[in-house]
């Protein structure tokens, strides 16, 4: 059955290349761009878009290219399905395409007023906070023999170049999902300027604003049955179409080089602290995410919707984000904690979207610190029971010794780890995994490998059972 497509609110003549998106992927479709297209239809505007990526994914900004940058967004849960065309791209830039030079020369032209990052936890190279600087790509960059491969590099290429061309300051706005997460774009970003010598990270701190934010949707990896709901729903095919759900969130700080896009008039929240905001979500959302996937995937499970099928599996979850990960939060003002986690219920029960476990799996040594590891901190030091996180941490560990593939940057340490004698010790005796006062803790450590044995003598089910304490629904 087809559904009507909400078009472009606005005139995309106006359109100028004044926002560069480093990591144009999916999320990037969904999220951002979707808080624009409405807040230029109310606004109005020449805020218009360059999708960039840096590594995969040339072809895929060519096929936006070849529909003149048009796409459509599908909204949809069980029962309703929206489709809105999204028009604020004025064009893609990838290096293999383009030219090393290009993004660079696009940093420094005086249009450009805003980089928006989507590259993961690990595009930003960081160890502990700070740039790291063994981080392979990083020395690369730093040597200087080639172009830079890493967002960090191409960043500070493109601000070295504008700040030459006598170009002002402006913004880069963090779109991933870390604490703090402008703070540590700028220190990244200030680490590499700083390695690379001269004043050019002076410049930077003076003219450079970095915004922390807090984004919310879940668009998972598309599959060829959401590209055949899309395509049934529109009428016709779109191969740029990006499914996810109706949801949406985004709280920014405050703090933009000049005038913001209309990302507010868009249904963004301006505010002057997001940290209540990302805690809240790292922790109830992602966190809960996170041992959903490797808890759901030992139990067999292949999507998040599936585990909600799971009455043992759901009860935990709620249990987790109300008696483990609730009581470590400053709230946000008004915010109602029960109903958050209940509406996450339902939004992790949505059947049209295949998200599939082993994708949130992806790259879980990044997400385990914000997620998982700094609440039980919190838990430990206030003398609150932690069981649903620390079946989370030992399903991981058992994870990591049973499950095939595994993706994430630590992954050949993290495998050889866990496949010893006492995979916990190993996993916890890796550098920089977590913050020293909880992995050093021995009750930390203990209480993990109690329910590691647990899992291997008596399977994930039972491990299960032991800790559900939530009522039935
Ligand atoms: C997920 C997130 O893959 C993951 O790690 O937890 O992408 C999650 O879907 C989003 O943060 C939701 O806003």
């Amino acid at each position: 059955m087809t559904v009507a497509v909400t078009p472009v609110p606005f005139d995309r003549a106006a359109l100028r290349p004044r926002i560069l998106h480093i990591g144009f992927g999916a999320f990037a479709r969904a999220h951002p761009m979707v808080y624009l297209n409405q807040g230029l239809g109310v606004a109005g505007g020449d805020w218009g878009v360059v999708a960039a990526r840096l590594n995969s994914g040339a072809e895929a900004l060519s096929d936006l290219d070849a529909a003149d940058g048009l796409y459509h967004v599908a909204e949809a849960d069980g029962e309703t399905m929206a489709l809105r065309q999204i028009g604020v791209l004025c064009g893609t830039c990838h290096p293999a395409r383009d030219g090393a030079e290009a993004l660079p020369d696009l940093i420094a032209s005086p249009e450009l007023s805003l980089i928006l990052l989507t590259i993961t936890e690990k595009g930003y190279c960081t160890r502990g906070g700070a740039l790291d600087m063994d981080h392979g790509a990083i020395q690369a960059d730093l040597a200087g023999t080639k172009p830079p491969q890493t967002a960090i590099g191409v960043i500070v290429a493109g601000l070295e170049r504008r700040r030459a061309s006598g170009g002002e300051g402006l913004t880069i706005l963090s779109c991933d999902n870390q604490p703090d997460n402008g703070a540590l774009t700028r220190a990244a970003v200030l680490g590499f300027a700083r390695a690379r010598g001269g004043d050019l990270a002076d410049w930077i701190e003076r003219e450079v604003r970095f915004p922390s934010s807090m984004v919310d949707r879940i668009v998972p990896a598309m599959t060829d049955e959401s590209r055949a709901l899309i395509s049934e729903s529109l009428g016709h095919d779109d191969g740029n179409a990006i499914l996810c759900e109706p949801f949406r969130q985004w709280v920014i700080e405050d703090n933009f080089v000049g005038q913001p896009p209309p990302f507010a008039e868009g249904g963004a929240l301006l505010v002057p602290d997001v940290q209540p905001f990302e805690d809240m979500k790292l922790r109830l959302l992602n966190g809960a995410h996170t041992t959903l996937a490797w808890v759901g995937q030992l139990l067999g499970q292949e999507t998040v919707s599936d585990c909600m099928g799971n009455a043992p599996l759901r009860r935990a979850i709620r249990q987790l984000m109300l008696r483990e990960q609730a009581p470590t939060l400053h709230l946000p003002k008004d915010v109602d904690v029960t109903a958050y986690a209940d509406d996450l219920l339902s939004r992790f029960g949505n059947t049209r979207l295949k998200h599939q476990l082993a994708q949130i799996a992806t790259d879980s040594s990044q997400k385990m610190p914000q997620r998982l590891f700094s609440p039980i901190g919190a838990n430990l030091q206030a003398g609150r029971p932690w069981p649903v996180s620390a079946l989370a941490i030992a399903a991981w560990i058992a994870g990591l010794r049973h499950l095939e593939p595994i993706d994430d940057p630590r992954r050949d340490e993290l495998r050889q780890a866990a496949s010893g004698a006492d995979p916990v010790a190993a996993i916890f005796g890796l550098p920089d995994l977590g913050p020293a006062e909880l992995i050093e803790n021995v009750a930390f450590t203990d209480r993990v490998r109690d329910v590691f044995n647990q899992i291997q003598e008596s399977g994930i089910a039972h491990a299960l059972d032991m800790i559900v304490t939530e009522p039935r629904a």
